[in-house]
């Protein structure tokens, strides 16, 4: 068992929304977000001549021709860049502490750049691996790298990667709130192209984005966990307006995640600097200090279960592990 390699999903606090390359993956707009210890995806690549096919395993299970399109798309990058022609056998462990279908293509994306490379014999910088992991999945260009990540556009498949912001070594955590853990309707992809496609809002969402993209690279600097959570918040809720712009409409929110809002802003009421983020699901995400983390959670227990309550802290960036994490 070796060459295991471990990556942990990351939470957009500036949203990935919108393609200008669907092909390429090349984003609208920069993004920012925060790598976080709580989930992770281990996995281990080998190229074989005996394949006839590529083959991913997930959690020990052979996975279907769909699930394999995104991993495909990256060995595909790594053995042209290796000169490799075999096949490859992908075994991943997605590392979630319910059973809250919380896996990410963030993650596991990133991962499996870092380990098809590595079994290729390629030693890819940061920067590469990013586009590499940008390739598979946009967000999973910033799990290569541990704490704040911003992933700078670009303009050609070259420019477009994820670069370090800060190491989030102060004060801040995340607490999930599971509100449903069926699988969503409308994928990031779809959802995204359709609201470039048709949405009328959608230039509201670039026409504010520097702004935004500004406010917090300046509030994470100054370690300023209310203005964090103030940008973080506005900017999810217009990526969220913009969907309902679309033709034909859609929406990402539930019933629970209305709850979960409600809980947030009474929170707020009480003093605690809280706020919320969504992404392309029902679930809500919470930015508060870390030294909080468990009141807040004592106070959410009156209107949620437990098992929906997940914190999390900054994590690390793409690394390599002697074996998989099996227990979860
Ligand atoms: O993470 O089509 O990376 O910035 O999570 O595979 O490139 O799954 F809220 C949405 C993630 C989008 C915001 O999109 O899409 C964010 C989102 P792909 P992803």
């Amino acid at each position: 068992m070796s060459n295991w390699v471990r990556a942990h999903t990351n939470i957009a606090l500036i949203k990935y929304w919108g393609k200008k390359d669907e092909e390429l993956i090349i984003p609208m707009n920069n993004s920012l977000s925060l790598t976080l210890d709580a989930f992770y995806t281990d996995t281990h690549v080998t190229f074989d001549n005996a394949l006839t096919s590529d083959e991913l395993y997930l959690d020990d299970k052979l996975q279907d021709f769909t699930a394999l399109k995104k991993v495909k798309t990256v060995l595909d990058l790594v053995r042209k860049k290796a000169g490799i022609t075999s096949k490859a056998r992908v075994q991943s462990y997605n590392h979630v502490p319910t059973a809250a279908g919380l896996a990410s293509s963030a993650s596991g994306l990133a991962a499996l750049a870092g380990a098809a490379s590595l079994a290729a014999g390629l030693d890819l910088s940061s920067e590469d691996l990013s586009k590499l992991a940008r390739r598979g999945s946009g967000s999973a260009s910033r799990s290569i790298y541990g704490g704040f990540a911003e992933w700078q556009k670009g303009s050609s498949d070259e420019a477009s990667y994820a670069v370090p912001v800060d190491d989030a070594d102060w004060d801040i955590g995340m607490l999930f709130i599971i509100v449903s853990d069926k699988k969503k309707e409308v994928s990031s992809r779809e959802g995204m192209s359709r609201t470039v496609r048709t949405s009328p809002f959608y230039q509201g969402w670039l026409d504010t984005l520097d702004d935004d993209l500004t406010g917090m690279k300046q509030a994470i600097k100054q370690q300023d966990i209310h203005e964090v959570g103030v940008i973080a918040e506005r900017n999810a809720l217009k990526m969220h307006a913009t969907t309902l712009g679309a033709r034909p409409p859609f929406t990402y929110w539930s019933q629970g995640s209305m709850k979960a809002m409600e809980a947030v802003r009474s929170l707020r009421e009480k003093g605690y600097a809280v706020h919320f983020t969504m992404d392309a699901g029902p679930n809500v995400k919470l930015i508060c200090r870390q030294s909080q983390l468990e009141e807040i959670k004592t106070h959410l227990l009156k209107d949620f279960a437990e098992s929906q309550l997940i914190s999390a802290k900054p994590g690390p960036g793409l690394h390599v592990v002697k074996g998989p994490d099996l227990g979860s």
